[in-house]
């Protein structure tokens, strides 16, 4: 037995499906649902606009019923790319510019140079892009129209990267630093508790996100002041990111954003390689971000890896799921690999959860089973640690999170985030990536793993 624990001990079997068919029409009609014609919301209700990664797993669920849909909902992203290479975190639709705070005003990114005509956000989102159109493309039944998408991508995809590797090393260590906790995607996660002490807002603004959620399950007054008094600030340094080590307080290395971007090279490289170009740079910068990963961000004592300060040695001191992310490494050592395993079995994940796998471990201070990011279920971060085991050569874990977050699905239904203790839906109703991702684990099974 490879080691890490043997999976049906510690999980219990979900139980089969009642209908893989019900819910694969579920998350189609999902899907149509939140379609505007041009792009797919989030959330009609929640988010109102275009969001960046979201959109990267919405394509990966498209990939199984419309190569157009997909090919468009990532071209539309692409084309809303600043000129030193960022790929925004929101693109915003002007008809919704009341019912989102903040919106497209406070960033003001029309009266930054080098930014497209349409609005955006100034922050980024984990890179799970290049993921998305090697999977759009390997899927693809339409050849010629798939040659084309992957080559308007690819160079976009890769100033993408560039823009993370070059411009955000705020340590000059070989991770990209986040400059909010926005860009992590695990917005709320206790993650960033030991980073956010910095002031809070002066400025008055109102919450539109607790008017459709409930505010025990979004973030507290206090943490969304923080945040965003950290986007002023950063919108304020005209999104200069050759200020951020002297003049911004929030600079982080996240173990999710870097292994999600070490994926996202290989991916470019596989990518680089099917369009007779050169592979070796993006493997060279994957092997670049394996070695940083090792040396910054691996905790012996908690046996996962944590989020640190790029400035400092301050480390955060929580296990979240952003740790497992790592298991995409295809050169992680033995040891490392199987101590994660072991951590993802025990019972502060999926040992110790009936619906997992817990955004943080239930065992720590900071688990709330309620509110976003702190404990709950997400659809996106089970795909990864299902994509992560796989390469990890634990197809029987990868299995037991693909049954345990098809049968949450099923039973709770599309929900943004589920209670891991008792599955009870939370957050957002008909959540995109929800329905989107299931296409994906129902689907071919699919999952691209380049070497
Ligand atoms: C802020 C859209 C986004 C996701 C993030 C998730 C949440 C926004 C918010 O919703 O963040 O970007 O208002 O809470 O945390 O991962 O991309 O679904």
């Amino acid at each position: 037995m490879k080691g890490g624990g043997r999976v049906d001990s510690v999980v219990s079997a979900p139980g089969p499906l009642v209908s893989v068919g019900r819910l694969w029409e579920a998350a189609v009609d999902t899907l149509s649902a939140n379609w505007t014609g041009a792009v797919t919301l989030p959330s009609r209700s929640q988010y109102p606009h275009q969001w960046s990664w979201d959109s990267a797993f919405i394509a990966i669920g498209l990939a199984e019923v419309s190569q157009e849909r997909a090919q468009r909902e990532l071209l539309g992203l692409l084309d809303a790319q600043w000129s030193d290479g960022r790929l925004p975190h929101i693109v915003y639709n002007d008809a919704a510019e009341a019912t989102y705070f903040p919106g497209s005003g406070f960033w003001a990114s029309r009266s930054v140079p080098g930014t497209p005509a349409v609005s955006t956000s100034g922050i980024v989102q984990p890179p799970v892009h290049a993921r998305a159109a090697l999977t759009v493309f390997t899927q693809a039944t339409d050849a010629t129209s798939a040659w084309e998408f992957l080559a308007e991508a690819y160079p976009k995809l890769a100033a993408q990267h560039r823009h993370l590797i070059e411009r955000r090393d705020v340590a000059g260590a070989g991770l990209a630093s986040i400059v909010h906790p926005w860009e992590s995607g695990m917005d709320n996660s206790p993650a960033w508790d030991p980073f956010l002490a910095g002031p809070a807002s002066s400025r008055a603004f109102t919450r539109e996100d607790v008017r459709h959620v409930p505010a025990a399950e979004r973030p507290s007054d206090a943490d969304y002041s923080a945040y965003v008094a950290l986007a002023e600030h950063y919108r304020d340094l005209g999104y200069d990111d050759r200020r951020l080590a002297a003049e911004h307080p929030f600079t982080v290395e996240d173990p999710l954003f870097n292994a999600i971007l070490l994926d996202g090279e290989l991916c470019l490289a596989e990518i680089a390689r099917r369009l007779g170009h050169d592979p070796a740079p993006h493997r060279t910068a994957a092997k670049a971000i394996h070695h940083a990963l090792l040396a910054r961000l691996w905790d012996e004592d908690l046996g996962t890896f944590v989020a640190r300060d790029a400035r400092t040695p301050t480390r955060s001191g929580t296990a979240t799921i952003a740790g497992f992310a790592p298991l995409l490494d295809p050169w992680l050592p033995t040891f490392v690999r199987d101590r994660l395993i072991g951590l993802l079995l025990s019972p502060g994940f999926l040992g110790g959860s009936r619906h997992p796998v817990p955004t943080t471990d239930l065992r720590a201070p900071a688990f709330d089973r309620c509110r976003y990011w702190r404990g709950p279920t997400w659809v996106n971060t089970n795909w990864l640690v299902w994509i992560g085991a796989s390469r990890a050569g634990r197809p029987d874990v990868a299995s037991a999170v693909r049954e345990a977050t098809l049968a949450l699905l099923e039973r709770s239904g599309f929900r943004e985030y589920f209670d891991p203790l008792d599955g009870t839906g939370r957050g957002a109703h008909d959540f995109s990536w929800s329905a989107a991702l299931a296409l994906n684990m129902l689907g071919d099974g699919v999952v691209p793993l380049p070497s």
